[in-house]
């Protein structure tokens, strides 16, 4: 929108000069006028660069936690829109109001995005920006997770509930107590447990909760040869409605049991976590964020260690990278989002049609490119196994 003004204002005052200098007949003729730059044309992404297609497209959606219930395919994820709020390092133009879940009958098939199940002006608690969400279901109810700042500017979680998948949901009076940060998301476990994993640093707030309680001004992440924060997990109460334990780390370490450094930024955990189990194994999988993949680390129990394997996603168009995973039909799938239909806006994204993962006999799982073209941003390549020597992220 800058270009088209400037031009605009150049040519006005070149043509001002033009007139006073003709007014002046006594002087040399004005030089040639300068010739003016074409306004740039909106960039527009080939579709087949990417390797599947946005799900919706009448609303801006992005962060899909999918998840089936009762046959049908429930995608619960932020939903963007151009709030005109500048970009900066904590996600101020991340300024989202609203959830609308989304639906699908089949993997393959259209996606019908349902009208809005919780607004914000419907937490009592709640400030602004509502980010990545979750749902899961317990005897015929729904339960929506969502982190939204409070009215202090302060990332907390909140439950609402609801008889439907699509909503509408009720909040709770209270965000959850002993929870805080945010993209929180539910694993409910073959024994009938439920657990709550979240996190993110940066715009996400964790580092401010370094020393167990929340200091506002606290942005520093730790050194880069020291342990990088970690995402939590707690078990839920029987009535989902609060955690039923102080939150632990969920610690990430790798092939030799020590923790991802801070500086690792390739690998260590950056904001939201995700678990699924494929035969028997935990898989925890997470954004490492300005680095803009999605990696994955594996352990034998919800609560860890886990250990890093590798990455599943690499970087996708815009600055975010987040996903789900979700078995449908005896197939495993990553449900992603890019910033494909607004071309490459970060803030204005579109979950994709999801991709089927392959495991490999080991268990690792094979890596996707789900871009082809060169202007996406670039990953670093993950740090050795020994202390990295890389800065520490800047806040
Ligand atoms: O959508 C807002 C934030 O962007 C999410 O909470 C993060 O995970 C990132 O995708």
């Amino acid at each position: 929108m800058q270009r088209p003004n400037f031009v605009a204002i150049t040519s006005i005052a070149a043509s001002a000069i033009f007139l006073a200098a003709c007014s002046k007949k006594e002087e040399a003729p004005p030089p040639p006028p300068v010739a003016e730059a074409a306004p740039e044309a909106p960039k527009t992404l080939d579709p087949a660069l990417f390797l599947t297609q946005p799900l919706v497209t009448e609303i801006y959606t992005a962060d899909p936690s999918a998840h089936v219930f009762n046959g049908k395919i429930w995608i619960y994820g932020s939903h963007d829109y151009e709030a005109g709020i500048p970009q900066d390092d904590l996600g101020s133009h991340f300024a989202m109001r609203d959830y609308q879940p989304i639906s699908m009958d089949s993997i393959n098939g259209p996606a019908t995005v349902h009208p809005v199940a919780l607004d914000v002006k419907d937490v009592p608690w709640a400030g602004r920006q509502m980010w990545a969400p979750d749902a899961t279901e317990k005897n015929g109810k729904y339960y929506l997770y969502f982190p939204v700042k409070d009215k202090q500017d302060v990332f907390r979680l909140g439950v609402a509930v609801g008889d439907n998948p699509a909503g509408p949901f009720k909040a709770q009076p209270e965000p959850m107590k002993q929870t805080f940060s945010m993209d929180p998301s539910v694993y409910k476990d073959d024994d009938g447990k439920y657990y709550l994993y979240f996190g993110g640093i940066w715009g996400g707030q964790l580092q401010r909760w370094k020393s167990g309680e929340y200091k506002a001004d606290d942005e520093a992440q730790p050194a880069a040869d020291q342990p990088a924060l970690l995402p939590k997990i707690a078990r839920l109460q029987d009535d989902l409605l609060e955690v039923a334990e102080k939150p632990k780390d969920v610690k990430i370490v790798d092939e030799k049991g020590k923790l991802l450094l801070s500086g690792d930024t390739g690998r260590r955990f950056f904001e939201a976590p995700w678990i699924h189990k494929y035969k028997g194994t935990y898989y925890l999988s997470y954004s490492t964020g300005d680095t803009h993949l999605i990696a994955y680390a594996t352990s034998k129990t919800p609560y860890g260690p886990f250990t890093y394997k590798g990455t599943i996603l690499h970087p996708v168009i815009g600055w975010t990278n987040h996903h789900s995973i979700v078995e449908v039909d005896g197939k495993w799938y990553l449900f992603y989002h890019d910033a494909q239909v607004s071309n490459g806006q970060t803030h204005l994204r579109n979950i994709k049609y999801p991709i089927e993962i392959k495991y490999n006999d080991d268990g690792t799982i094979q890596p996707i490119d789900a871009y082809f073209g060169d202007d996406i941003p670039a990953a670093a390549a993950p740090a050795a196994a020994e202390p990295a020597a890389a800065p520490a992220a800047a806040n």
